[in-house]
């Protein structure tokens, strides 16, 4: 089940479930104690409760009637890094003075895991992502993002955009902070999935096309099962002595790394599609 945050014509912000071709509406009046997306998706039975909310008198909306938002409330996000082999390889070329340290977090049992972005730094679907003013190379990273709840339960699934300065990142690891937070530097949606069981990894693509003018300008692929961390390991490593009374989102690092020659310029535009899920769309601004 995929459920989304939408907004509605006149305004009105509502959460809904996304068919295939249409929306339904949620009325969360019905229950006490859901007030928003994240008391829904940490319920103890968030696709029992998304049906039981159905409003049933509304008329299902085509996607095109609504906008969808980021499917974020007041989750902080945090990524992953160096977690498919072809990141480690990617940045131990662009890091001459660091290299040592991601070929040695590939492998150790710490992963490296990093803040990402508060709520306000997100961007939804259609909505801009930002390349920083002082960077002259700068990636998009196509990355699975886990919805984790307060109690640290796997709860879902989304597309996440970690936008990366790779010229900063390769400067100096210390760097890194600068490289990877800075405004609208994090795309999340389009909406959560729910699956009913365990997601299938093996049968999980993670595709990035990026368009300029109308051509496009790379293309890529890869597997989730080409990761090589486990969900719940990533999970267990974020949850040590840190507590998320609103819950998180991990982006689990990413698979695919444009050649070095690659750099995103403002006016792009950036799709990331994940079979099951669905697929994010973001315009790349600059300046
Ligand atoms: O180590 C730098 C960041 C790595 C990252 O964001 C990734 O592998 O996706
Ligand atoms: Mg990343």
């Amino acid at each position: 089940m995929r459920i989304a945050k939408i907004k509605l014509p006149e305004g009105e912000i509502r959460l809904a479930i996304v068919e295939d071709e249409q929306v339904r509406l949620l009325d969360l009046g019905q229950v006490e104690n859901c007030r928003n997306l994240s008391d829904l998706v940490y319920s103890t039975d968030p696709r029992g409760l998304a049906r039981f909310l159905i409003e049933r008198e509304a008329e299902p909306l085509p996607h095109s009637a609504v906008t969808f938002l980021a499917p974020i409330d007041r989750q902080e996000v945090w990524a992953a890094g160096v977690t498919y082999k072809r990141s480690q390889v990617a940045r131990m070329e662009e890091s001459k003075s660091g290299a040592s340290h991601y070929d040695k977090v590939y492998t150790a049992p710490r992963p490296e895991l990093f803040f990402k972005a508060t709520p306000s730094r997100v961007s939804g679907p259609g909505l801009p992502l930002r390349i920083r003013q002082d960077t002259i190379w700068s990636v998009p990273e196509p990355e699975l993002a886990l919805v984790i709840s307060p109690s640290l339960k796997l709860v879902g699934y989304t597309i996440g955009n970690d936008m990366s300065a790779r010229d900063i990142e390769g400067e100096n690891p210390l760097y890194l902070p600068q490289a990877k937070l800075y405004n609208e530097c994090c795309g999340l949606g389009p909406w959560i999935l729910i699956p009913e069981g365990p997601l299938n990894r093996a049968e999980t693509k993670i595709k990035i096309e990026i368009s300029r003018k109308k051509a496009i300008v790379f293309q890529g692929e890869t597997n989730v099962d080409q990761m090589a961390r486990t969900f719940e390991d990533l999970i267990s490593w974020l949850g040590k002595d840190n507590s998320f009374p609103h819950g998180a989102f991990m982006l689990t690092g990413t698979g695919i790394v444009p050649p070095d020659e690659f750099s995103l310029h403002a006016g792009d535009s950036v799709s990331i599609t994940i079979n099951g899920i669905g697929t994010l769309t973001n315009p790349i601004v600059q300046g």
